[in-house]
């Protein structure tokens, strides 16, 4: 069977771009490969959280991983900070990394055109944390959302020079990007990412929102003045990412979807939305309220930590001999 692995970075209440981007994918996946998922704790970090809510967030990533229908029994779901391996990884990742490489990503250099200060070390050579995440497991496929194709391809490139400098060691991983829902966008400005580190919290849906809310968020995204339901994604993006959000919750195609609705209004479609995404949001909620009173969290993650060390350990203990950092006895 394949590996697949991929990681989320819980820096705020996970959000309906996460879980159609994301997490509902590797639900499916986990029947036909061998699904490794981690909450990337370490990744949070390169920025200020406070404690609190960092605390918070990492609890309830893991309580929505199992209530969005990841199974312990099928996929080994673990916090990054459990197993040692990535950070001693990493740190021989950022060794095998160049600075003109960390420079062309795009996340990085988007942030910095824009004249942010006080970014750290941590954000700057997270790329290579994140190769080593994925190496750490020889996983075959690595889904992600768009924004994170850059990196998986970064890791590859990692991977790849490592294998010529010391030897076949690394699997070299493939980004897998679904096609619908790669990149849903903010209701509020849907020609930016539904992002949890938005400014306001109106474009972008939480999947702890409660119904009403987030029926208002849907109610009241932004969308054009044409009047004309179709597919048109250059010319009404908002329009368009709403019938992507409600496709790829309900399983039917975006023709379809316009098809029904094209004489009827935005009003009316909106409405539709809202009814979708409610309802994923309802049995979402009600399994995520199961788990966190049945405390099986501590267990889950125990056993993960346990599963993802054993192959991680393995794979440190091989790279450190052939980098030849062991001493022999
Ligand atoms: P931020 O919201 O702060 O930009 P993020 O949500 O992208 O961060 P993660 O929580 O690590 O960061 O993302 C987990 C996964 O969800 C990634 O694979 C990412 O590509 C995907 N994802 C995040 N937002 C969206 C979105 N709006 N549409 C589709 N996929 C998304
Ligand atoms: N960088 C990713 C989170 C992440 C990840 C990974 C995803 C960290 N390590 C390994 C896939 C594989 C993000 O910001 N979404």
């Amino acid at each position: 069977m394949k590996r697949m692995l991929s990681g989320i970075k819980p820096t705020g209440q996970l959000t309906l771009g996460n879980y159609i981007g994301a997490l509902r994918n590797f639900v499916k996946y986990q029947d036909d490969y061998e699904m490794i998922v981690f909450i990337a704790n370490l990744h949070c970090i390169t920025e200020y959280q406070d404690p609190k809510d960092l605390r918070k967030n990492l609890t309830d990533a893991v309580a929505l991983y199992l209530a969005c229908g990841l199974d312990p029994e099928k996929s080994t779901i673990f916090l990054q900070t459990d197993v040692h391996a990535h950070a001693e990884l990493g740190y021989i990742m950022a060794c095998n990394t160049y600075l003109g490489e960390l420079n062309r990503m795009t996340q990085f250099k988007d942030r910095m055109a824009k004249g942010e200060k006080n970014m750290t070390a941590g954000l700057y050579s997270y790329p290579c944390l994140m190769a080593a995440d994925i190496l750490l497991y020889d996983a075959n496929y690595v889904p992600v959302g768009e924004d994170q194709k850059q990196h998986v391809e970064l890791t590859r490139d990692i991977a790849q020079r490592f294998n010529n400098k010391y030897g076949e060691t690394f699997v070299v991983p493939e980004p897998l990007i679904a096609k619908v829902g790669a990149r849903i966008m903010s209701l509020s400005d849907p020609t930016k990412k539904m992002s949890k580190s938005e400014e306001t919290n109106k474009g972008c849906i939480y999947l702890l929102d409660d119904l009403k809310s987030a029926r208002k968020k849907i109610m009241s995204a932004v969308t054009d003045s044409l009047g004309i339901i179709q597919l048109d994604k250059v010319n009404q993006p908002g329009l368009y990412n709403l019938i992507e959000i409600a496709s790829s919750l309900s399983g039917r195609s975006m023709e379809d979807i316009v098809e029904e609705f094209k004489d009827q209004g935005y009003g009316k479609l909106k409405g539709y939305v809202a009814d979708v995404v409610c309802e994923s949001l309802e049995k979402i909620q009600n399994r995520y309220n199961e788990i966190i009173e049945s405390k099986q969290l501590e267990k889950v993650l125990n056993e993960g930590a346990l599963k993802a060390s054993k192959m991680a350990d393995a794979k440190l203990e091989e790279v450190k001999r052939k980098i030849g950092l062991e001493i022999k006895y």
